[in-house]
This record gives C-alpha cells, sequence and structure tokens, in this order.
C-alpha cells in the first residue's frame, strides 16, 4: 500500500488538490475534496504509517509541483493547475504569469507547518484535511 515510486499519475489528484483546495462551495466538491485529500495523503504518507513527516511532505510536494508541468518547463501556467485567477496571483508572487517551484514552496500550499496544526513534527489525516477545507 505505501507507494515508494513516485508516480505522476498518482500525483496529480494530489497536486490539483494543493492548487485547488478552496475552490467550489457545494457538497459535492467537498466531498471529492475530501476524498482527494485522502488518496493526496496516501501518497504524501510514504511508508504507510498514518502520518506525513516533514520529510515525506518535502520529498512529495516536489512531485506534487512538478506532475501538472505538462510542457516540462519547470513551472506552472494557470492552463496547467486548477485553481482560480485569485489563487494563482497569490502564488505566483512576482506577478509574471507563472508559478516557479519556490514560489509554490513559499506559498501556503507548500508548508508543511501549516498542516502540523499542533506542531508535534507530523501531520495526520484530520489535521490534513482540515487544513484543506480552509479552517
Ligand atoms: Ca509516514
Ligand atoms: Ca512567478
Ligand atoms: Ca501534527
Amino acid at each position: 500500500m505505501a507507494p515508494s515510486s513516485a508516480n505522476v499519475e498518482l500525483l496529480l489528484p494530489l497536486a490539483a488538490l494543493l492548487f485547488a483546495w478552496s475552490g467550489q462551495a457545494s457538497q459535492a466538491a467537498e466531498d471529492a475534496r475530501l476524498e482527494s485529500a485522502r488518496s493526496a495523503f496516501a501518497i504524501l504518507d510514504m511508508d504507510g504509517d498514518q502520518k506525513v513527516t516533514f520529510r515525506e511532505f518535502a520529498y512529495r510536494k516536489m512531485d506534487a509541483f512538478s506532475a501538472p508541468d505538462r510542457d516540462g518547463d519547470g513551472d506552472l501556467t494557470a492552463e496547467e493547475v486548477l485553481i482560480t485567477p485569485q489563487q494563482f496571483k497569490e502564488v505566483d508572487r512576482d506577478g509574471d504569469g507563472h508559478i516557479r517551484l519556490l514560489e509554490f514552496i513559499d506559498s501556503r500550499y507548500g508548508q508543511f507547518e501549516i498542516y502540523d496544526a499542533d506542531s508535534n513534527g507530523t501531520v495526520d489525516l484530520p489535521e490534513f484535511t482540515r487544513n484543506l477545507s480552509g479552517g
């Protein structure tokens, strides 16, 4: 069950989630988001112990960033990620229309500490989903 090799198709939902979690408010969207959160969590939790460490997060978030980069140019455009123009603007700090890896890492979507609400060094599923639902 523990995914040990990076699989782009597995990581796509994670990438979509990291970039799109504050989207629509409908129940269906919420359910889909929770489902995505569970699969994303499973991807992040490389050793399957139900806890995501900083190291696991750091490793997988790189994959999450590169997975949607369809043209492989090393950064993400609005066409490559599922976010609103407002969210894109928030992450695209220098406003050049491209999300670069450092911009992603600096954004709230890329911060382990923001997920680790109780600051105990690991992120569990409730913490993960709570943060993704914007709470
Ligand atoms: Ca783990
Ligand atoms: Ca930029
Ligand atoms: Ca924690």
